[in-house]
């Protein structure tokens, strides 16, 4: 099994700790605004990992990367295993530092930066592999929708939860080909279904905000992003269940290497998120949670969201930047 269990002697995470990780975000959305319709996606990821790595480098914390831009030999920057910060207190992290390249490549919605501080040994260490999820927003009874029942009978579960009817009901899918059955089966329960084209970790986060009209998440994404949106219902609420997807042996293989040894468990919320964590996100360009970045004379504007699983204290940060910045 995954080590999961924080050690004994681990310091709860000092609260200071959450308004310095909003200048992590910022620093990686600021980075990825000059690159927002370019076409470049690559450009695009590359701004915004070595902003994020230069905010990291000034934090006074003992960090090691658990979820980052890939193995050592695959990324140069925050790659897994790196280790960032002035030193200090011991923090595992999980980052991404532009969570839609595409869509800032495009110009489109939804792109954030984002990341999670949690106590050590306490993120599930996911390979870079699918995950199957299901998430819905907080206030209801534990186990209400399970990843393991029929989609038709989550959508029938998640209505009565909320005193509507299942045509009332919109499930967030990713609009990929491998979700074609779930997304018939869904509707055939009457249930609408909105596509997103990336970015499930803001998909997921939908789930916890009426505003979105969003009810339920439902399918196949990217295994770290599902430990990125599990970091943040810790501390919103709201439930989650996943479960690794793996294409071949490869994957398998890179799943042992980070611990995993039950390839077939479906993890909970505590699962994937065990400690206290602290979660950020920065919008890049605007999306349905956050507004992205912006131009404003001289400066630059951001908006972020920081969150801490301790007392479940989410704020909502509008920040002005002057265009050159002192370190
Ligand atoms: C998602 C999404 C990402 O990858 O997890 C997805 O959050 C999963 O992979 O923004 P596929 O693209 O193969 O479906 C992204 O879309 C891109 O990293």
């Amino acid at each position: 099994m995954t080590q999961i269990k924080p050690p004994a002697q681990v310091k709860p995470l000092d609260r200071a700790f959450a308004l310095e990780a909003v200048r992590v975000t910022e620093a990686a959305a600021i980075a990825a605004y000059a690159e927002i319709g370019r076409g470049n996606e690559h450009q695009a990821d590359h701004a915004a990992v070595e902003a994020m790595r230069a905010a990291f480098n000034r934090l006074p914390i003992d960090g090691t990367v658990v979820i980052g831009e890939g193995e050592r030999d695959e990324a140069p920057m925050l790659f897994i295993g790196e280790k960032v910060g002035q030193g200090g207190l011991s923090v595992d992290i999980a980052l991404d530092p532009l969570e839609g390249t595409t869509l800032t490549a495009k110009a489109m919605a939804n792109a954030l930066a984002v990341m999670a501080m949690a106590e050590p040994g306490t993120m599930l260490n996911a390979p870079d592999t699918y995950m199957d999820k299901i998430a819905i927003g907080p206030g209801h009874k534990e186990g209400v929708v399970d990843l393991d029942a029929e989609p038709g009978d989550n959508i029938n579960a998640i209505a009565r939860a909320k005193g509507i009817k299942p045509g009332e009901v919109t499930a967030l899918v990713m609009d990929r080909p491998r979700h074609e059955a779930l997304i018939a089966k869904i509707r055939k329960a009457g249930a609408k279904v909105k596509l997103i084209t990336d970015g499930d970790v803001a998909g997921v986060i939908e789930t916890t905000d009426a505003a979105t009209g969003v009810d339920i998440y439902m399918g196949l994404g990217g295994a770290p992003e599902g430990v990125l949106a599990a970091a943040a219902l810790r501390c919103i609420g709201g439930q989650m269940q996943g479960r690794l997807v793996f294409r071949n042996d490869d994957e398998r293989a890179r799943a042992a290497k980070w611990g995993v040894t039950d390839l077939t468990r479906k993890y909970s919320l505590h699962d994937l998120v065990a400690g206290d964590v602290v979660f950020s996100a920065t919008g890049v360009t605007d999306g349905s949670m956050l507004r992205g970045v912006h131009r404003d004379g001289d400066f630059i504007t951001t908006e972020s969201v920081v969150m801490r699983s301790a007392t479940g204290t989410v704020r909502w940060i509008r920040a002005r930047h002057r265009r050159v910045q002192a370190s």
